[in-house]
């Protein structure tokens, strides 16, 4: 066991810091910088979900950071869950504001009353936006890089609106369908599962969520879809009118992810000396090392150089490490620990054949190739290794689900690292009573539909009809 499994916020922390990714030093509780490097991938991840995301209709949009009081307090539910962690604006220079203005801790309010203004007629819906922006959240459960901060500064929140509870419901599984896809392409693991009521967003009537696991134990939530009905636009008095003439409130959701998803990248394909970073998000996919040796130095960097160009004319994103001053193997080194996926090393040798050696971050596998094959291999690896990746971490991710069928096995379960499976009956007040007895968290249920199975709820004994996933969370 290393650092990464026994102290994995250490391990985390340091890792952003060492690879430039994100600086966590910044001396406000929860709020970090994201370095250049890290801003590069940042935005190489969001824009896989703005592509999924136009894609099936959906349109950006830019809302004010500040929300008045009285509109963020419109929806009892939904205040009722997030007043202790909003943070407000209650002054302008030396005056007091007549109205106080919220840092944004999620848009609902502020959506849904623009929607009462954009939509008239059926014929508006449905209507499908998003933003990327930064929202506060006055966390007090302990703050930690990317994982808990109190400003999620890459928070992308998607609002839409319906005609119909049927058309809302099908816009649900396709919210959970662009994140799979999402996932996916980010070959991050995870489970789907239901929340049960009492752990459901604030203001939502069903909340889905996506979770994987930390090298830890610990589950993280790095997506969730809510099915908010009609409780908000019932408060704000959102309505359209129908095909018959008729004023009906709208239906809505809301679905979101944030920087969460950036750790679990890191989280999940890395070993102990850092990240292995995906080549589709990459900001270096390719970083060419000359290896100079005496006589034919200057033919070596000639020769790197005559790469680099080529790599970067097939609009590869590479990078030329040709410091006279630092050796190869420190160059090695550095890059392995920012996560560049693959290395091209060019020696005399190599000159001598006209071609180059490709390293593979992962595997270390290494590879001769002619020069003329060079951007065709590299594309070619790049495919091979994220998919080597999502295998091995969906590996990694089903070896830490567990099924336990009684309360002991819970606790052995989620000691050693792992998430629970456990059978239920349905009944709410056991699954309070195994939140209770044994002092773990319920993830959420699948969301296939029950069916009696001869497994034994661990409380009462009774059938069971589904699952739980229990474990530790962050
Ligand atoms: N308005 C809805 C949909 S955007 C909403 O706010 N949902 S949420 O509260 O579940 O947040 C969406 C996602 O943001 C969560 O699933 C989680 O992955 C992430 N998230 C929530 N709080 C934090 C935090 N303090 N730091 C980092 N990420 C967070
Ligand atoms: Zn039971």
């Amino acid at each position: 066991m290393g650092e990464r499994e026994e102290n994995f916020i250490e391990w985390l922390n340091n890792v952003l810091f060492t690879a430039q990714i994100y600086d966590y030093r910044y001396p406000v509780k929860g709020m970090g910088i994201w370095m250049p490097y890290g801003y590069k991938l940042r935005q190489n991840v969001i824009n896989i979900m703005r592509k999924l995301l136009d894609k099936t209709g959906h349109e950006e949009v830019l809302f004010p950071l500040l929300i008045p009081r009285t509109m963020l307090e419109r929806e009892a539910t939904h205040i009722k869950g997030f007043m202790g962690e909003v943070f407000w604006v209650t002054r302008g220079g030396k005056s007091r504001l007549d109205m106080e203005l919220a840092l944004r801790p999620t848009s609902e309010t502020s959506m849904t009353t623009a929607f009462r203004d954009w939509i008239q007629s059926w014929k508006d819906l449905p209507l499908k936006v998003y933003q990327v922006v930064s929202v506060f959240r006055y966390e007090t459960k302990s703050t930690r890089p990317l994982i808990r901060v109190r400003e999620i500064s890459t928070f992308k929140e998607a609002f839409t609106a319906h005609a119909t509870s049927e058309d809302a419901w099908r816009q649900f599984r396709e919210a959970i369908s662009i994140y799979k896809r999402f996932f996916n392409a980010l070959g991050i693991p995870y489970i789907i599962s239901s929340r049960l009521p009492w752990d459901r967003f604030a203001g939502a009537d069903e909340t889905v969520t996506f979770d994987t696991i930390m090298p830890d134990g610990r589950a993280l939530q790095i997506g969730s879809v809510h099915y908010l009905g009609q409780r908000f636009s019932k408060a704000f008095d959102a309505k359209f009118m129908t095909e018959k003439g008729k004023y009906e409130h709208i239906y809505q959701l809301s679905y979101g992810i944030s920087e969460r998803v950036i750790a679990s990248i890191i989280a999940v394909h890395s070993d102990e000396l850092g990240p292995i970073l995906p080549p589709n998000v990459a900001p270096i996919q390719v970083v060419i090392v000359p290896i100079p040796y005496k006589e034919v130095e200057e033919a070596v960097y000639k020769y790197a150089r005559r790469i680099y160009d080529e790599l970067k004319r097939r609009r590869l994103r590479v990078h030329l490490d040709d410091d006279p001053e630092e050796t190869p193997g420190s160059k090695f080194y550095k890059w392995e620990r920012r996560g560049v996926p693959l290395r091209v090393e060019v020696g005399p040798r190599d000159l001598e054949n006209g071609g180059a050696t490709l390293v593979r971050r992962d595997t270390r596998e290494r590879l001769f190739v002619k020069l003329e094959q060079l951007a065709e291999e590299i594309r070619r690896t790049m495919r091979v290794m994220l998919r080597e990746m999502k295998e091995r971490a969906w590996r990694e991710f089903k070896a830490r689900l567990k099924p336990a069928k009684s309360l002991e096995e819970i606790g052995e379960v989620v000691k050693n690292r792992m998430i629970a499976i456990v059978p239920w009956c349905g009944s709410e007040e056991c699954a309070h009573e195994i939140e209770d007895l044994t002092g773990y968290k319920i993830l959420g249920k699948p969301l296939r539909k029950p069916r009696k199975s001869r497994d034994k709820c661990p409380v009462c004994g009774r059938s069971s009809i589904t699952i739980l996933y229990v474990g530790r969370s962050y």
